[in-house]
């Protein structure tokens, strides 16, 4: 559910490590953010949401959220405030309590009254196994500073992981497909945002001067689906691409000219081969 897992990821990391939107389902891949203490070094894996697949690529995002719980040191999981406690959240810390030290994070306090808070704080209580239960605002950075302090109890000793100045493992090619996603799904409207898929063609710094050309391709699921990605006079698209270019050029750092294209693969989250070529191969992910 889309509690505000990535909101907390990039809140605690302090960099955009994952894509935001009030959509469910918007993170579809395990991502990591690292996050760089004096003498600390924590790596967050934000995973989808858990729902019940509907199809291939749902398969995907569910195997990726069993492989972010495997060989971790804690688990934070996020609920929504204003949403409460739901059978599934009960579900989940029964069957994981016991497995890491588990951490739940009671997201958007900012946005529910101290009595509804509360009474889900209650509701908590009662559960057994949890190591500690924290309100947040992952939106606000409210609270951050005791779940942090939780997390650091769990650290173990060790060598970092990574270099120290890393704060992600993903690809800028995979950073401009989730960027250009997420503009796609803020822009669009009802089913079509959720079949979009995203290829890059093309990312090329250019070596005389600071500017990088990116082409890709919008991946659609329905003829139909395409004429409203491209709009009327191509004014949808042209939205789209002004504002991933905008992110594009913040992360990349320098000038980008983006060409965005629309192509059609009919129900493409059931073709294994569209879904590998968009980076959800599910065999992959199982070797992991
Ligand atoms: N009011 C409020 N909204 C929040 C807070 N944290 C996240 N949100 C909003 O909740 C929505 C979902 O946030 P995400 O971070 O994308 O949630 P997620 O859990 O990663 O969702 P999926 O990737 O779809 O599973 C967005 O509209 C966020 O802006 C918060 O602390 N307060
Ligand atoms: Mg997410």
């Amino acid at each position: 559910m889309h509690c505000g897992k990535s909101t907390l990821t990039n809140a605690l990391v302090g960099e955009k490590v994952s894509i935001v939107s009030w959509r469910p389902q918007t993170t579809r891949n395990k991502l990591l953010g690292i996050l760089n203490g004096d003498d600390y070094q924590m790596v967050l894996i934000d995973t989808p949401g858990i729902h019940k697949a509907r199809n291939r690529l749902g398969n995907y995002m569910m195997q990726a959220v069993e492989n972010g719980l495997k060989d971790v040191d804690a688990v934070v999981y996020v609920i929504d405030a204003a949403k409460g406690m739901q059978r599934e959240d009960y579900e989940f810390m029964e069957k994981n309590a016991a497995k890491a030290p588990l951490i739940v994070a009671l997201n958007k306090t900012d946005a529910v009254t101290q009595q509804t808070l509360f009474e889900t704080l209650q509701k908590l209580n009662g559960v057994v196994g949890l190591k500690a239960v924290v309100p947040i605002s992952a939106r606000k950075g409210e609270n951050l500073e005791p779940l942090m302090n939780e997390l650091k109890e769990i650290l173990p000793y060790g060598v970092p992981m990574y270099p120290q100045d890393e704060y992600t493992e993903s690809s800028m090619r995979f950073l401009a497909t989730e960027i250009i996603r997420e503009k796609a799904l803020y822009l669009l409207d009802k089913e079509v945002p959720y079949g979009i898929g995203v290829y890059i063609n093309k990312f090329e710094e250019r070596e005389e001067a600071p500017i990088c050309d990116i082409d890709a391709d919008i991946v659609c699921e329905k003829q139909s689906h395409k004429a409203i990605v491209i709009g009327k006079g191509g004014e949808m698209l042209k939205k789209i691409a002004t504002e991933a270019r905008k992110d594009l050029e913040k992360m990349i750092g320098s000038k980008v000219f983006l060409t965005l294209y629309v192509r059609v693969k009919d129900e493409w989250r059931n073709d294994d081969f569209v879904l590998r070529e968009l980076g959800y191969d599910i065999k992959q992910l199982k070797k992991e």
